[in-house]
């Protein structure tokens, strides 16, 4: 099991934290994502350790961007 926190920027509703937390969740081994709209927050759940690139690459995909972990 291992956690990762991120700070996504460009969410400004529920709809974005649906999408980001859909592409996310997609990818290979994830249990588990939380997103705070507030803060941006993203925390990824995973069986083993996601690679970071792996997670820029979704997020930006749901049309956000990364800002840092
Ligand atoms: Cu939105």
């Amino acid at each position: 099991m291992s956690t990762a926190s991120y700070t996504v920027t460009g969410m400004t509703c529920a709809h974005c934290v649906a999408a980001v937390t859909e592409e996310v969740g997609a990818l290979p081994g994830v249990t588990s994502v939380e997103v705070d709209l507030g803060s941006g927050a993203l925390t990824v759940t995973s069986d083993a350790p996601v690679d970071d690139a792996a997670v820029a690459a979704a997020v930006d995909e749901a049309g956000y961007a990364l800002a840092g972990r």
